[in-house]
């Protein structure tokens, strides 16, 4: 058997161990705030990570998205770096603060540059999968109560209708969003991304607001009448109990319900879990959700979208009490364990069984939705070595074996039809800044040179033959 390396230099169809299906989408994304800049071109409106980065403490080493890796001037270079790569799609999310005129309706403005985007994409032959939202919120809607208020669900279904209406015709993939419990539960739970609020009754209500702003984002899609699939990407992550007890099992099913049910159960099946509701009851009472919201919500997708990292090892709170620092309500009283063994610059653990048990799992407790890996990756502390070279072995290991993990589950039943990794390019991570760096591509944030990494070359070789060997 050829391996891989070989495959990238040989012009003729080389077999590998584990082939993809064919038309697997091979794919790298991104996220407006993170990569774009350019935060006052074109009429953007200030989003919610504007302030909060602005904000003293929030950010590591006080770093702000206001010029990230300048893509929103130089797409078109990076574009071509993806066809060097030899992506056939990529991920993008869609800002809504520049989309959306101050006060209300349309910037045309900023709507024509993802119409560039789109087109430049298509040119190079990349299909375009796009996210609505990937958390950055108008901050006036968040001034005027965010997503702890029901408006602003109704609010993210115009701006889904006006994009999908500009780039309905040429989109492969929509993600209405990404990660709402993220948005939700680090957003308004614990405070550690904007909006930074600390209440769990807070994060609950927006939870179901997010969803809500999904259902009323397909319903603006569908009547558009997009050509692309309609789908949501959520963090959805396999959550196993520490011990073999009673109790931590009783962790893992309440984390579970709070991590993945809460979403996948009113997405796929028209209600939220009865458990979830009874866990949560001293929180909020849940009057939040009006009749006829979940008709909405439980609207048919064409796939489901799963962004994976690592799994969570849980087990009841020693003493009884419960860890502040988790997003979780207070009334879920569970300790989190690391998994042993090697962990990203993040501290995740490395665990790609997690990604194969996490597609079976919605495979079999969901029906078999068509399912996308939209994001996974890992952070290391690359280095640019004297002969310009970023040897990022650990990274090219991980998406080695996570493709891996991934072409097991395919074979055991999952309908995988694509993976991205995360990230295209290095880009700002957040509450962590610029200082860990996620991408296939390097970026020197003072030059925006961009240099790819060995496990991009690694990747593109992996796309060119269709697939990986067996890790070793
Ligand atoms: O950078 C983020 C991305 O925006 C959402 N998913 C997780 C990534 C790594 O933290």
């Amino acid at each position: 058997m050829r391996t891989v390396a070989a495959a990238r230099t040989s012009a003729s169809y080389t077999p590998v161990e584990l082939p993809f299906p064919a038309g697997f989408r091979w794919g790298a994304a991104t996220a407006a705030y993170q990569i774009e800049g350019a935060v006052h071109a074109d009429g953007r409106q200030p989003s919610i990570w504007d302030t909060f980065a602005a904000t003293p403490g929030r950010i590591a080493g006080g770093d702000t998205g206001e010029h990230a890796t300048d893509h929103y001037h130089r797409h078109r270079a990076d574009v071509a770096l993806m066809a060097e790569l030899g992506l056939t799609a990529y991920r993008f999310s869609v800002a809504w603060p520049r989309v959306r005129a101050a006060g209300g309706g349309i910037n045309p403005a900023g709507l024509a540059f993802y119409d560039r985007l789109v087109d430049d994409l298509l040119a190079a032959g990349i299909e375009p999968v796009a996210t609505l939202y990937h958390w950055d919120l108008p901050q006036e809607l968040e001034d005027a109560g965010g997503w702890s208020r029901r408006d602003t669900a109704a609010h993210f279904g115009e701006y889904a209708a006006a994009v999908a209406h500009r780039l309905g015709d040429r989109v492969q993939l929509w993600n209405t969003l990404n990660e709402p419990w993220c948005s939700a539960f680090l957003g308004y739970g614990t405070g550690v991304h904007a909006p930074g609020r600390r209440s769990h009754r807070d994060a609950l209500h927006a939870v179901h607001h997010l969803l809500l702003a999904h259902g009323h984002g397909v319903a603006a899609l569908r009547a558009a009448g997009v050509t692309g699939q309609v789908s949501v990407a959520l963090n959805a992550g396999t959550v196993r109990p520490l011990d073999d007890t009673p109790a931590d099992h009783d962790a893992a099913r309440r984390i579970d319900g709070l991590l993945n049910r809460i979403f996948l159960d009113p997405l796929l099946r028209g209600a939220y879990p009865t458990d979830v509701l009874a866990d949560t009851a001293s929180v909020t009472d849940w009057s939040v959700v009006q009749d006829g919201d979940l008709d909405l919500i439980a609207a048919p997708l064409d796939a489901l979208c799963v962004n994976y990292y690592q799994p969570d090892l849980v087990s009841a709170a020693p003493d009884g009490q419960h860890d502040p620092h988790t997003p979780y309500p207070a009334a879920e009283r569970v300790a989190f364990h690391p998994v042993p063994g090697p962990v990203t610059a993040m501290g995740w653990s490395i665990d790609p069984s997690g990604l194969r048990d996490m597609l079976l799992r919605i495979t079999r407790d969901y029906g078999t939705p068509a399912l996308y890996v939209t994001e996974n990756g890992a952070a290391y502390p690359d280095e640019v070595t004297a002969d310009g070279r970023i040897r990022d072995v650990e990274r090219t290991d991980y998406l080695h074996r996570h493709l891996a993990a991934a072409h097991q589950a395919i074979t055991a039943g999952a309908d995988l039809r694509g993976y991205f990794v995360w990230s295209l390019l290095d880009n700002f991570e957040w509450a962590y800044g610029y200082d860990k760096r996620f991408g296939l591509v390097h970026v020197d944030y003072r030059t925006q040179r961009r240099t790819l990494k060995d496990s991009a070359h690694w990747y593109r070789a992996a796309i060119a033959a269709g697939g990986i060997d067996q890790p070793r």
